[in-house]
């Protein structure tokens, strides 16, 4: 069989290889799929990664092949001595640079639209994360969710909508984590940290606490239901009426957040 058929059929296997793994999983090669604008953002990121090491992994592969077929043993004749390929150096040397380069340019790009502030944001929501569980205040509004003692907390968006989340924690290290926003951040005490998120499709997904914080960690898990504006709207009216359920009697009250250093 010619080499060149061989090599050829080598390729095509492995990029069935390549687009078969990315079909099973929608191209999105194992993230959960987005339900943010940021999300959304981040996945992109993870897709040109995997397609740019895709690509590096088929031409080294491809090299490899090459090398073994086309410089196979014969006969007892010494292979080519030769060393020294000046240009081939160069090409293997800058050629990864160049990668790299782009991947940093390109996470640079993301990470700044991903962690942006909009100056007025639509919705703020003040987070607070204690042992063990969540106070949600939205200040405008003037609306407090919390555990009822049984359930987690569970918090209503609009869809559409810039929500700021601002994260304080008044006793250790936790985060803010809703695996479907592909987003997160850490409540970290003494430190005002926020992030923004703009739902774009409407659903329910939990959330957790995704930094270990003691023995009841397990318990820091809350839900986020993004619904259109109006039943938002209803959501509001119907939590203004309803006194704030009080959390369980094992559960310490969240004290209040420290002050920022300067
Ligand atoms: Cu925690």
């Amino acid at each position: 069989m010619p080499l060149c058929r061989r090599l050829a059929e080598v390729g095509a296997l492995a990029g069935v290889a390549v687009v078969a793994g990315g079909c099973s999983s929608g191209f999105d090669f194992g993230a959960p799929d987005a339900v943010t604008s940021q999300g959304q953002d981040v996945l992109d990121l993870w897709r040109g990664t995997h397609w740019a090491a895709a690509a590096v992994g088929a031409l080294i592969w491809l090299l490899v092949v090459f090398c073994v077929l086309h410089y196979r043993r014969r006969n007892d004749d010494l292979p080519s001595q030769g060393h020294e390929n000046i240009p081939v150096e160069v090409f293997y040397t800058v050629t990864p640079l160049i990668v790299v380069a782009v991947l940093f340019v390109f996470t640079v790009l993301t990470q700044q639209r991903v962690v942006a502030l909009s100056a007025d944001p639509d919705v703020v929501v003040d987070v607070t994360g204690f042992q063990w569980s969540w106070q949600f205040d939205y200040p405008e509004e003037e609306v407090t969710v919390l555990s009822n003692g049984v359930d987690p907390p569970r918090i209503v968006l609009p869809v559409g909508a810039t929500v700021r989340f601002n994260l304080v924690s008044p006793d250790v290290n936790h985060s803010f984590w809703v695996p479907r926003f592909l987003v997160k951040r850490d409540l970290i005490p003494g430190v005002e940290n926020a992030i923004e998120v703009e739902v774009t499709e409407a659903g329910e997904w939990e959330g957790r606490c995704a930094e270990f914080c003691g023995i009841d960690h397990y318990r820091m898990s809350f839900s986020v239901a993004a619904v259109p504006p109006d039943e938002y709207a209803d959501w509001l009216d119907e939590q203004q009426e309803t006194p704030v359920t009080s959390l369980p009697a094992d559960t310490p009250a969240p004290a209040t957040p420290t002050e920022p250093g300067p």
